[in-house]
């Protein structure tokens, strides 16, 4: 399950925040159904005279009206924090890769290698990103709209033709990552899919030397 093993430290950033809403979440639904159980259990009715009645209870008013705008703000707060950490560039990444979304796969090219990796929907590509390294990703696309996905980075962003997004992926663990596209883009968008291959610095390293003849 990627939210509960995040494999990029930007996926750790954003991991924190699901586990803000899913404890603010914890909460409220606590509160509420205390709200709907203890009444029931304390004021059953217990014979015909009527209860005592009230009008209006202002300062419960506020209570029920501010809370939700609090809660929404600290909400809120978080997630432009981390988003922002996770949308941030840093100056000189120690590799780009400038990927670009077709109907219905995928373009790799890592600029400085000369290295050029083309999927299809048969053939998926492989996306190889080095360990700890921050990778820039520069996203198009060159007909309609796609989204880059990858569930364990915890990470899409869209492909939009005749713009380009920029983001940094720092994966913290080995392995093959699932990675698709996420933005319904016609017949084949399903065989849109790519893999992520996570190697250590060193074998990115020989893997850059010989790849610009060979795809892993
Ligand atoms: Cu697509």
């Amino acid at each position: 399950m990627p939210l509960f093993d995040p494999a990029s430290v930007q996926a750790q950033t954003l991991r924190g925040d699901w586990e803000i809403f899913f404890g603010a979440a914890v909460v409220v639904a606590i509160i509420m159904f205390a709200l709907i159980l203890l009444p029931l259990l304390l004021w059953r009715r217990r014979g015909d005279a009527l209860p005592p009645q009230f009008k209006k209870n202002r300062s419960f008013a506020y209570v029920y009206i501010l809370t939700p705008f609090a809660l929404v703000a600290v909400l809120f707060y978080f997630t432009f924090v981390k988003e922002r950490s996770v949308d941030a560039l840093v100056p000189s990444p120690y590799a780009t890769v400038d990927v670009t979304a077709f109907r219905w796969s995928w373009q790799f090219v890592y600029p400085h290698a000369r290295i050029r990796i083309v999927g299809t929907p048969q053939q998926p590509p492989v996306l190889v990103l080095p360990l700890g390294k921050i990778t820039q990703v520069n996203l198009t696309s060159v007909d309609v709209n796609h989204a880059f996905w990858i569930p364990y980075f915890l990470f899409k962003r869209d492909a939009i033709a005749g713009m380009t997004n920029h983001f940094d992926l720092t994966p913290t663990r080995l392995g093959t990552f699932r990675g698709l596209c996420a933005e319904y883009c016609g017949l084949d968008h399903t065989l849109m899919t790519f893999q992520v291959k996570v190697i250590s610095d060193a074998d990115y390293r020989r893997w850059l030397a010989t790849a610009g003849k060979s795809t892993p």
